[in-house]
């Protein structure tokens, strides 16, 4: 702690603490780079990157690494994590303020309870989906994630987490392999054994991922394995409920060793992509959108048209029904929010 013009400031060089604290006390943590900053300098202004979010506090990694906290400019920008923005020194103040959004190569998003798209992350190449042995894997939201992936223009790939715990392997090669044979890459580890993820470091080392799923699958703790030290904070899965406890409450982007950029998230009860109309959501299922060349329609859905080149691949098995039903339950969805929303 450190006394300052009578104001008491925490002063950070990790600034993960600061994540912590009560919403109240925030204003007054700064980062000890700051303070060293001689107080006739002139403001900077640069452009930075959005690390990690709290409500409408920021922490910002500034260009030449150091991070400080930044505060967002009025009511209408929303910055999220991955963000890349403009941030302008405040004279005598110990935050940065975030004055403009630059452009996004893309964005995360999922409709809101009024059925508009809330942006989660920006400017991805991976969308890492991960699921467990526990909680009981909903592979529908799997198949969402990996829609949303698609449609971002974002590398999908599915990690398969707590191999240590699955008692029959079997009972999830049959629905793993199929992901697999339509191009996903498929991740089997588990964060007590650091040796299982080599194969994933080296895939995460080119990219700038986000980690995504159902609470309580371990995305933490995988994070914390691939770091090499405990970051990010982790529970234990409800032994009543099978659930997690959505322990990470905002998502951070934090460098791996190795190489890469990921992000955690907070985790899920259920996803669904932001979907602006109903003839995109096949866009977000590769193999029905190869498999729809060859329907006699060029707007065909795929449900009971006649010359329908998807329903000929589900009875050949070239597509699974499983994955077909999925793909039927999002166009549902996404119907129900574009007709709700007007
Ligand atoms: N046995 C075993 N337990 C694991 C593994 N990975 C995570 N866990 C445990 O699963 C629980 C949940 O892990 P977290 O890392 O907090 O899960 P999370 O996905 O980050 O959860 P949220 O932050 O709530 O979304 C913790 O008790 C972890 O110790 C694993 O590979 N094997
Ligand atoms: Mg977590
Ligand atoms: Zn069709």
């Amino acid at each position: 702690m450190t006394i300052r013009g009578g104001t008491t400031a925490i002063v950070t060089a990790d600034l993960d603490a600061w994540l912590l604290l009560p919403v109240h006390t925030l204003p007054h943590v700064i980062n000890a780079s700051n303070l060293h900053r001689p107080k006739m300098t002139p403001p900077l202004a640069t452009e930075a990157l959005v690390v990690a979010t709290y409500s409408r506090l920021m922490r910002l990694r500034l260009p030449d690494g150091h991070t400080v906290i930044g505060r967002v400019k009025g009511k209408k920008l929303t910055p999220v994590c991955g963000d890349r923005v403009h941030a302008e020194e405040i004279l005598n103040e110990p935050e940065w303020l975030i004055t403009e959004i630059l452009e996004r190569n893309n964005i995360l998003s999922r409709p809101n309870a009024r059925g508009r798209p809330e942006i989660l992350a920006a400017n991805l190449t991976c969308v890492a989906v991960v699921v467990a042995t526990t909680p009981t894997p909903d592979w529908f939201i799997l198949d969402r994630y990996l829609c949303a992936a698609e449609l971002m223009h974002a590398r999908p790939a599915i990690i398969f987490n707590k191999i240590d715990l699955a008692q029959d392997a079997h009972e999830y090669t049959q629905v793993l392999q199929e992901f697999q044979d339509i191009g996903y890459p498929v991740f089997l580890c588990s964060a007590k054994q650091p040796d299982s993820l080599t194969p994933l470091a080296e895939f995460l080392k080119k990219h700038t991922s986000i980690f995504v799923g159902q609470s309580g699958v371990g995305k933490s703790s995988l994070i914390n394995q691939l770091l090499g030290e405990d970051t990010q904070r982790t529970g234990a899965v409800s032994e009543g409920s099978g659930e997690g406890r959505h322990t990470t409450v905002n998502s951070v982007m934090l460098t791996l060793p190795g190489g890469g950029e990921v992000i955690d998230s907070p985790g899920v009860r259920d996803f669904a992509p932001a979907i602006e109309n109903q003839e995109t959501v096949a866009l977000g299922f590769r193999e029905i959108e190869k498999a729809a060349q060859d329907c006699r329609f060029a707007n065909c859905r795929h449900f009971e048209e006649p010359g329908c080149g998807v329903k000929k691949a589900i009875a050949s098995g070239d597509i699974s029904e499983r994955r077909y039903a999925s793909y039927r339950r999002l166009l549902n969805l996404t119907r129900k929010f574009t007709v709700d929303r007007y």
